[in-house]
């Protein structure tokens, strides 16, 4: 058997240290590459910080695997056993451009099943954290169950990609939503805009295409706080690929679903 409180320990001191090398980097000249196209960034911070903590979970746990962004881990083809999902820098742009709304996100499964997620919003010092079965923290706060409110006091993110024509969804069945709720937002990091529905400072998080290091942290914190995680077609998430996201409050979560995007 695993011994997951002493996993989420060693998985907090190392998500620390990383996000203090990071801090400490804010002084030094930072190589910044494209990877898929030339708004797709990766910098000798994201690889150096995955190289960290791959180093220390091979060091520590050497029969878990790990599944890394910037792919310094193993190639993963399924979730047997233990696996670590990694991603070192999500929001390399804001950290790029802003040095601020980005953060650390790792999550530890187990045959296919969340058990620890840590997203840590380095410039801030707020460590999201959460264990299956014993709930998520922001920092030592426990987070309580979220609570329901009508759409038209809801604050969603959204990603502007929305607006845009695009292959994999139908962009003008958002615009009925962007207008029925009080705001919307987008940070730029979809770690923390999971962690932010997790903590209730967002009701809602719609984008339309993410891969299995954005997600899998959140989606273990909101489990434990009682959010609806699918989708936007309703569906089940599929934890090894590319999927589009809506994570809400439940009746948030329902309202949208079949009202406005006829599901
Ligand atoms: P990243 O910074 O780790 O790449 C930006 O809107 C959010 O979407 C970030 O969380 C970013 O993660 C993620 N994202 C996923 N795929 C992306 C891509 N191809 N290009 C840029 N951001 C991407
Ligand atoms: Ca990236
Ligand atoms: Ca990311
Ligand atoms: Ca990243």
């Amino acid at each position: 058997m695993a011994n997951w409180s002493k996993i989420e320990s060693d998985a907090k001191s190392w998500i620390y240290t990383a996000g203090e090398t990071i801090r400490q980097s804010f002084q030094n000249v930072l190589q910044i590459q494209s990877k898929s196209n030339p708004d797709d960034l990766v910098t000798n911070m994201d690889k150096e910080t995955e190289q960290f903590l791959i180093s220390k979970i091979n060091e520590i746990y050497p029969e878990h695997r790990i599944l890394g962004e910037e792919g310094f881990g193993h190639d993963i083809q399924s979730l047997e056993g233990i696996v670590w999902i990694v991603d070192p820098i999500d929001g390399t742009m804001n950290f790029v451009h802003q040095q601020r709304n980005f953060a650390i996100s790792i999550g530890i499964y187990e045959d296919g099943v969340g058990q620890v997620g840590l997203i840590y919003d380095v410039v801030h010092d707020e460590l999201y954290h959460a264990v299956r079965g014993k709930g998520a923290f922001m920092n030592d706060y426990k987070l309580p169950d979220l609570k329901d409110v009508p759409l038209n006091q809801a604050v969603i993110a959204l990603n502007a990609t929305w607006v845009m024509e695009n292959k994999r969804f139908d962009h003008n069945l958002l615009v009925p939503v962007a207008k029925a709720v009080r705001g919307t937002r987008s940070y730029g990091s979809a770690t923390l805009e999971f962690a932010y529905v997790a903590s209730g400072r967002l009701d809602a998080y719609i984008t339309l295409r993410l891969a299995p290091w954005d997600f899998a942290a959140g989606l273990i914190l909101l489990e434990e706080v009682g959010a609806k995680a699918t989708t936007l077609d309703g569906e089940k998430i599929n934890l090894l690929g590319q999927n589009s996201i809506f994570v809400a409050k439940k009746g948030i979560h329902s309202t949208i679903l079949k009202d406005y995007l006829n599901k």
